[in-house]
């Protein structure tokens, strides 16, 4: 439903948005509930800037404890590796238990109701690449309006790259996760992909406006886009439109307020009696929208495949670079995201490297070699030169090569 908010507002937003001061992000959030006409349409959008109002003042509180020496519960993470999982769950699911047998993290793991308080993170290896997993203090009916944790778990998962949306088999997991879909979706966290993607980075005054449909408008042209920048203020900078979108899927990124983080379902104490049944119905509930893995913190079973489907679900590839003249390419891949170029990627390592580029050698980590199949090889041997809009995949090996000053 459309928001049709007043100019006013709109311009208060403009304002929220420019500034990076929490104090005064809050004051001009507060100033900007006030210029929003309560309706249906806007219920959301009020809950949701009310919800970061009470974020960003937990973070105050904590930024002023940790100068005053003081301890007290953590409310964020730092990210660390290749990108931050966060374990939602209800209570006794298991979420220690998973913490304690993938990660180094030191958990208690209880047969209590809510014995984790505050956020735990811990790192687990795959490969050559380690995610950092982050217990979250368990998810319950009415979190999404603050009810126990769960400002503080919504807002981590709000802040994650992914998430595991954890059941236990030994109960109704289809009730389970019903109520975590539920309160994810009432705090604006989509685990489906959304049909379209806005993507606003902002740029210094002067630059001007960038706006890219790599899909299409289904309901505006790009005229309306123009307008709908304009009443917000945005004037510089790059918009980038993928997939099928909406004037409003435009209005909700410019408001901040829907994120899309990609999801796995960890069905956890396969040993326990009903579990079979449990699981089947999960599955028939679920069907083909989102990974389920059955796993057995207790009999340490299903675990192993963990690792690959957590990558799966992120969308990324590990690129391995190489110096020309050396003989082995670098052991630590960058994380990239599906579909980046090599120019990109020379980007992400330096921007000399951006702005100097001449060409690129890839070698792919599986050969395909054309036999018998139609389909068009990407590389025609390994080593080949490519430009700069050459597509990366997982696992290649890249030499990048400069243009002599
Ligand atoms: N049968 C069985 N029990 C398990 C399994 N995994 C964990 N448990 C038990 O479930 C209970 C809760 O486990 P925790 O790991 O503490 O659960 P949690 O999700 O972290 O719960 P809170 O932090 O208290 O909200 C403990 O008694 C565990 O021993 C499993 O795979 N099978
Ligand atoms: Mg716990």
């Amino acid at each position: 439903m459309p928001a049709n908010l007043p100019p006013q507002a709109k311009r208060k937003w403009a304002e929220v948005s420019a500034t990076k001061n929490p104090q005064q992000k809050i004051e001009l959030m507060q100033e900007f509930l006030g210029l929003v006409p309560k309706h249906k349409g806007t219920e959301k959008l009020c809950g949701q800037v009310k919800r970061q109002i009470a974020i960003l003042k937990r973070e105050i509180e904590e930024k002023k404890r940790k100068r005053a020496g003081k301890g007290g519960p953590k409310f964020f993470i730092g990210k660390e590796g290749a990108a931050q999982i966060v374990v939602l769950g209800l209570t006794k699911v298991g979420r220690s238990s998973l913490l304690a047998s993938i990660t180094n993290a030191k958990v208690e793991v209880s047969n209590y109701p809510y014995t984790t308080r505050e956020p735990v993170p811990g790192m687990f290896q795959y490969e050559d690449l380690q995610f950092q997993i982050v217990e979250a203090p368990a998810l319950m009916k009415s979190s999404a309006e603050g009810e126990g944790w769960g400002l503080q778990t919504l807002g981590l998962a709000r802040n994650a790259d992914g998430l595991i949306l954890m059941v236990d088999l030994s109960e109704d997991a289809r009730e389970q996760l019903s109520l975590i879909l539920n309160e994810l979706e009432e705090a604006r966290i989509l685990t489906k992909k959304p049909r379209a993607r806005v993507d606003i980075e902002r740029k210094h005054f002067g630059v001007g406006l960038r706006i890219l449909v790599l899909g299409r408008l289904i309901d505006c042209t790009m005229r309306d886009v123009e307008e709908l920048l304009k009443s917000y203020r945005i004037s510089d900078g790059t918009v980038k439109i993928s997939g099928e979108a909406t004037l409003d899927d435009v209005e909700d990124a410019v408001l901040e307020s829907t994120v899309y983080r990609p999801a796995l379902i960890v069905a956890n104490k396969t040993d326990a009696p009903k579990a079979v049944d449990n699981l089947k119905e999960l599955e028939a509930f679920v069907g083909d929208q989102m990974r389920i893995i059955p796993i057995s913190c207790r009999d340490k079973t299903g675990l192993e495949k963990l690792g690959r489907e957590i990558f799966e679900s992120l969308g990324i590839v590990r690129i391995y670079t190489r110096e020309p003249n050396e003989r082995e390419p670098s052991k630590k891949p960058f994380i990239l995201k599906k579909g980046t170029t090599v120019l990109e990627l020379a980007k992400q390592i330096h921007s000399d490297f951006y702005e100097r580029f001449s060409y690129a050698k890839v070698w792919a980590k599986h050969h395909q070699n054309g036999e018998g199949s139609n389909r068009r090889r990407r590389l025609q041997y390994n080593g080949q030169k490519v430009g700069p809009d050459f597509l990366l995949e997982e696992g290649d090996i890249v030499e990048l090569h400069m243009k002599r000053l």
